[in-house]
């Protein structure tokens, strides 16, 4: 379905199916190991606790892979090249699109792609305010499945996927690799793929940016108890479970749990689960990577790294690879 938002931005809504919370939480909780999808950290409170983490000293993440394309983003717009159909995985809201956008060579047009489409609507409008000319296709889309774009109005000479964030970090290896490939399906051979990944590193800063000393990332952690008592009336305890972070160096992942502090039942949706003292709920992967070691799984996904870029002390990558033919 196409729909008109305004006289330039026309939605794509390929009305992907939106998550059962319910189905899927007491799903996770059911398993011996017990589990919920870091997806749902994204609630309102989520989102806000989230741009908080983004500004805190401890977590480097999201400044340096900012500072990264801003010092370079000149290089990065030579090797994107003219007439480029950039294709962002996400609602593109966050200032690296702004960066990229800015310095571009006529781009033939952006589509931001995006589970949510009041995100997607309000960042596509916000993109159009800024650049009148560019020509802006939101798609309303699930990026994990595999979709088919809405026709460019002008013929790009290379469509690129924009995927900033190292959200990448939270597929399991085998996951990214299938995600990489879905891409490279999308975009075509010869395409490119300019991505930002967290990079290995000592383990005590590692270790920091997921605790840290404000506790913001632990409310967000035990945010999402405090979702399921908003959403599904459970009865957790927040009090009773505690945010538990740490580098795992054998996957090379920054685990997230929230572990019981004492034997407890918790009720939702008339269901009762069972904690015993010490048990955890995973919450969620945090994968790290060398730069090696993601362009080998890049290039099982069909991928040919061709440029990275770092900061000075390595701490995070943005790299540009190229869809083998
Ligand atoms: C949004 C997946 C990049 O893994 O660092 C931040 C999410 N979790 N603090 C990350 C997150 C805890 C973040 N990503």
């Amino acid at each position: 379905m196409i729909q008109s938002t305004d006289s330039a931005v026309l939605l794509h809504d390929l009305e992907p199916v939106t998550d059962d919370f319910k189905a899927e939480v007491l799903a996770g909780l059911r398993r011996p190991r017990k589990q919920l999808p870091c997806k749902f950290f994204y609630d309102q409170r989520g989102s806000e606790l989230f741009d908080q983490i983004c500004e805190l000293e401890e977590y480097y993440l999201t400044r340096t892979e900012t500072a990264i394309l801003f010092r370079n983003v000149r290089e990065i717009a030579s090797v994107i090249g003219a007439n480029c159909l950039l294709i962002e995985y996400g609602s593109g809201s966050s200032l690296k699109t702004r960066i990229l956008l800015d310095h571009l060579e006529s781009p033939a047009g952006y589509v931001p792609i995006d589970i949510s489409r009041a995100h997607l609507l309000r960042a596509a409008h916000a993109i159009r305010l800024r650049h009148p000319r560019l020509h802006v296709v939101p798609v309303c889309a699930d990026y994990t499945e595999s979709l088919t774009l809405p026709d460019s109005p002008r013929a790009p000479v290379r469509k690129v996927v924009f995927f900033p964030g190292s959200t990448i970090g939270n597929f399991d290896p085998w996951s990214a690799r299938h995600f990489l490939a879905q891409a490279r399906a999308l975009a075509g051979p010869g395409s490119g793929l300019l991505i930002g990944v967290d990079l290995k590193k000592d383990p005590r800063l590692l270790h920091s940016a997921y605790n840290d000393a404000a506790g913001v990332t632990a409310e967000f952690n035990l945010n999402l108890l405090a979702r399921i008592n908003r959403e599904l009336g459970a009865d957790f305890a927040i009090d009773r479970f505690a945010h538990y972070a740490f580098y795992n160096p054998g996957p090379g992942r920054i685990e997230m749990h929230l572990l019981s502090l004492e034997e407890q039942t918790v009720h939702i949706c008339g269901e009762a689960f069972n904690f015993t003292r010490g048990e955890s709920i995973f919450t969620e992967s945090s994968y790290k990577y060398t730069i090696e070691g993601f362009s080998r799984l890049a290039a099982e996904a069909g991928y040919r790294q061709t440029h990275c870029w770092m900061d000075a002390e390595k701490l995070f990558a943005v790299m540009y690879l190229v869809a083998a033919p």
